[in-house]
């Protein structure tokens, strides 16, 4: 066995990005007994080139008995582009919403930080809006629009650009009281397996939407090929589940 290489990426990274990865793993240790995920062999830890810049990105993958894949992402494109992503697929015999996540950013500033809580059958259960009707309160100097493929939002997608480092904490915590949420509602929600079909259905739409996002595919594709990023973006960051 080789030892897997410490994540150090992180520490390169924007403070914002740091802290928030910091509190998924550690909200995803609180309320979760996780398994390891595999990606594929080469996938793992990814080095290309993007523009003469190095693009450095390193996953992070497990398992649980409500999510088939939870996902965590650092990806740092020279000293200009940093990046956040995380998603977690609830296994299709949970109808769970979608959690998903993305910070961008360069040159010191975040220019886009996204969380929703995503539902694939209809609206987001009740308990859902319950716990999270409270946190849409607090309000951010500017607030994004949201660009066509984004239908697959819920009322409480928050799309941002933090205007000050008070901000970026704020939203933080917003992102991590909605994977608290997330997590408590997963482990006290039974499964349906009658539902597995109309779940599937809309996982697959999520995901086809989320693929049609061209600010990431170009990145991907400026540094591996039109190939390479059509296979990272459809096996890596939104895999459409087996029927
Ligand atoms: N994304 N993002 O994850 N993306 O992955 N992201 C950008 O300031 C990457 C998700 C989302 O306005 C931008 O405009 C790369 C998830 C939305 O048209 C760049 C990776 C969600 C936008 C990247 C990555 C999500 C957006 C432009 C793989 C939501 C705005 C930054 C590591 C749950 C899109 C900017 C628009 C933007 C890049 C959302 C460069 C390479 C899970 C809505």
């Amino acid at each position: 066995m080789v030892a897997p290489t410490q994540p150090s990426l992180r520490d390169q990274q924007h403070p914002m990005i740091r802290g928030l990865a910091d509190r998924i793993e550690a909200t995803w240790q609180q309320y979760l007994d996780l398994s390891p995920y595999r990606l594929p062999e080469d996938l793992g830890y990814i080095e290309g080139r993007l523009e003469g810049e190095k693009l450095t990105i390193e996953n992070q993958c497990y398992q649980t008995l409500q999510f088939r894949k939870l996902h965590l992402e650092l990806a740092r494109v020279g000293a200009n582009l940093d990046i956040l992503h995380c998603v977690l697929f609830p296994r299709p015999e949970y109808n769970l919403p979608m959690f998903g996540c993305d910070l961008v950013g360069g040159r010191g500033q975040i220019s886009a930080a996204i969380v929703d809580l995503s539902p694939v059958t209809g609206a987001l259960p009740e308990p859902y809006t319950t716990a999270l009707d409270p946190l849409s309160a607090h309000t951010f100097a500017e607030e994004r629009d949201l660009p066509g493929w984004g239908t697959i939002f819920s009322p409480y997608c928050r799309f941002i650009r933090p205007a000050s480092p008070a901000e970026e904490t704020a939203f933080v915590d917003l992102i991590a009281a909605y994977l608290a949420v997330h997590c408590q509602q997963a482990i006290a929600t039974p499964a349906t397996p009658e539902q597995t079909a109309a779940v599937l259905a809309g996982q697959r739409h999520y995901c086809e939407q989320q693929q049609k996002n061209d600010k990431t595919r170009r990145v991907l594709e400026k540094a591996f090929g039109d190939a390479w990023a059509e296979r990272y973006m459809t096996t890596v960051l939104f895999d459409l589940p087996e029927a």
